[in-house]
């Protein structure tokens, strides 16, 4: 295991194929201050992820208490609306970034994940809670709205009903983890104590399949947003032919007629 000692806001720990990425502002509930998004988009984007040789980022936050308590209020009460907008923007390509990532992105979220910090779980690809998490979108009772895609991702999870209750309703409306479960917002939930333990068994679930089988679901699934169903189908279909022209495939389905692990190489 390496760590990056050069970020102030972020620990970033490799393990293998596994990334694991610290917003390490504990005192401030991990809100996402300027720095944090600069040293995230460092981090994702600018070399220090090997993109060549990790299969899982995971991305969690300091202590107990919070993954992430939403974008830094002090650090956005005096910006400008010019600023405000590229906040915003800034903040959007960081989560449309992850989405496109050729890594699966896991959000592990105990505690508080509010505004920013519910917007950038649902950018990745798979929510991780611990029962008592509580998720929400507040900026209405600071008179704002959700900057970094809430609008937009939450509905598409949750439905309009609940994402414009939660919405809507802002600190009146939280999930505990358990809700945010029965409701399609996260993928799994467990018991505040078994939350490594479950982000342990995900990261063991993705490095034992197949790396461009994983890459492609991921695209795919994350495409079909922005087609219709023929469209996204054909997409499906070229992809599986394309399944059969790599060894991937054939290594995999091989290893299971031979009753024996498969061995995949990125
Ligand atoms: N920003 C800055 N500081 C914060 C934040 C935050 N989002 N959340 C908590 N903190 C700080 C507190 O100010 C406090 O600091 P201090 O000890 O110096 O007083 C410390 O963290 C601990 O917090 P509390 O004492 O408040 O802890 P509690 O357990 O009493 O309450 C809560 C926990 C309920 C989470 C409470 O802290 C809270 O309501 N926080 C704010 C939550 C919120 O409103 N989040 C949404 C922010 S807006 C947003 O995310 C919009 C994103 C899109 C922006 C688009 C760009 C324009």
């Amino acid at each position: 295991m390496s760590t990056e000692p050069l970020y102030k806001t972020l620990i970033v720990e490799h393990d293998g194929p596994v990334c694991r990425v610290t917003i390490n502002r504990p005192e401030q509930l991990n809100a996402l201050s300027p720095l944090v998004f600069e040293e995230l988009q460092e981090v994702l984007f600018g070399g220090t992820l090997e993109v060549e040789s990790t299969r899982v980022l995971v991305l969690q936050g300091s202590g107990q208490k919070a993954f992430v308590a939403g974008a830094d209020i002090s650090a956005m009460q005096n910006l400008s609306p010019d600023e405000a907008r590229a906040f915003a923007r800034h903040g959007q390509l960081l989560t449309k970034g992850l989405e496109t990532l050729n890594i699966v992105t896991v959000a592990k979220v105990q505690g508080y994940a509010l505004g920013g910090g519910c917007e950038l779980a649902m950018a990745c690809d798979l929510i991780i809670a611990g029962r008592s998490a509580k998720f929400g979108q507040p900026e209405v009772n600071l008179g704002l709205i959700p900057g970094f895609g809430g609008t937009q991702r939450l509905v598409r999870r949750v439905g309009m009903h609940v994402a414009l209750d939660m919405l809507l309703c802002g600190r009146g409306r939280s999930l505990s983890g358990t809700e945010a479960h029965q409701l399609g917002l996260v993928s799994r939930v467990v018991d505040d104590d078994k939350l490594d333990a479950e982000v342990q068994k995900v990261i063991a679930s993705l490095l034992a399949a197949g790396p461009q089988a994983i890459a492609d679901c991921k695209r795919l699934v994350r495409d079909s947003y922005n087609m219709n169903l023929d469209a996204g189908l054909s997409a499906e279909a070229t992809n599986f032919a394309h399944c059969f022209a790599g060894e991937e495939a054939q290594e995999g389905m091989t290893a299971f007629l031979e009753k024996r692990a498969p061995e995949f190489t990125l």
